[in-house]
């Protein structure tokens, strides 16, 4: 075990309450692709061109199309170890808050594996950013179950609330976009009582959820990171373990 594990598995054991804040790097051993890593998601296109309300008022056709694929292929994927092994730490009994910026649902299903019949609950996730398998009414703001197909053959064809006949859209936050404010709220309380914060596969560039770390440095918590490369929080972390989530954090959390 290297000298950086052992120090983290002991921040890990003395911490009283955990917040984690995982980024889209946790997912990509279950075949998620990253958002800025080789092959990322943006690598064919610019954030500016989907993710955002402009692109869908421009061209909502092709702002299916791109999350018509994604849902398909993050439908496809299963929870990685990374996953189960923070759900398992946050059914184990220390306070565990999982704020996440992922919109892929992994957490949600590695919180229900792990459970098996039990309460899932204490591992559900803090979804900032939304889910990618929710449709939201940009009319009405009616959240509902994603349609299982959507119809990209023509603007007319592209689904429509059954309310109040707005706009269907996937329920995720867009660039630009305000995050739910209590949602938001929730997630800098738990990170504000924290102890520890767990920093996991971001590259801490997305604001505010990239600050949500800094609010348990400010009431005097630590940091341990877990990523493949460096990021704009490394400075700030007590620890910073380079490698795969998926085999650092079953060691880490390990009891
Ligand atoms: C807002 C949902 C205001 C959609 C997403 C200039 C400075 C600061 C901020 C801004 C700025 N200009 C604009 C802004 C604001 C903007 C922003 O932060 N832009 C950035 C790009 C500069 N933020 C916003 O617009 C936010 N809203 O500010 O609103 C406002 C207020 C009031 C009223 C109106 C408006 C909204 C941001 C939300 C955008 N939506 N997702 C979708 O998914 O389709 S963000 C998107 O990026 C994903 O959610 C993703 O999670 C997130 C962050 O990316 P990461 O998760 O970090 O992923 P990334 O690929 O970047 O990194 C992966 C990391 O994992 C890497 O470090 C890699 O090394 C590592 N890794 C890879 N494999 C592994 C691994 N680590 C471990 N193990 C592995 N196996
Ligand atoms: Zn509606």
């Amino acid at each position: 075990m290297t000298q950086e594990m052992s120090r983290a598995r002991r921040l890990v054991a003395e911490a009283g309450r955990v917040v984690v804040l995982s980024g889209a790097g946790i997912s990509a051993e279950s075949g998620v692709p990253t958002f800025r890593g080789e092959g990322g998601l943006w690598r064919s296109y610019r954030p500016e061109e989907l993710a955002t309300p402009e692109a869908f008022a421009r061209d909502p056709r092709l702002v299916w199309e791109w999350y018509a694929w994604r849902r398909e292929l993050v439908a496809s994927c299963i929870p990685n170890a990374g996953h189960l092994a923070l759900a398992r730490f946050a059914l184990a009994g220390t306070p565990t808050a999982i704020v996440t910026q992922n919109v892929d649902g992994l957490h949600t299903r590695a919180a229900e594996e792990a459970a098996g019949t039990g309460d899932p609950s204490p591992a559900l996730p803090i979804e900032v950013h939304g889910a990618i398998h929710r449709d939201k009414c940009s009319g009405c703001d009616a959240r509902t179950p994603a349609l299982p197909e959507v119809d990209v053959s023509s603007p007319q064809a592209l689904p429509r609330c059954a309310e109040c006949e707005g706009m269907l859209r996937p329920d995720v936050v867009w660039f630009g976009e305000a995050l739910e404010s209590e949602v938001v709220a929730h997630a800098f309380r738990v990170a504000h009582e924290a102890d520890l914060c767990l920093v996991v596969g971001t590259s801490a560039v997305v604001h505010p959820a990239a600050s949500v770390p800094l609010a348990t440095l400010q009431n005097g918590g630590t940091l341990v990171e877990v990523n493949l490369e460096r990021t704009p929080l490394t400075g700030q972390a007590e620890v910073t373990l380079l490698g795969p989530a998926g085999e650092l954090l079953p060691e880490l959390l390990a009891g």
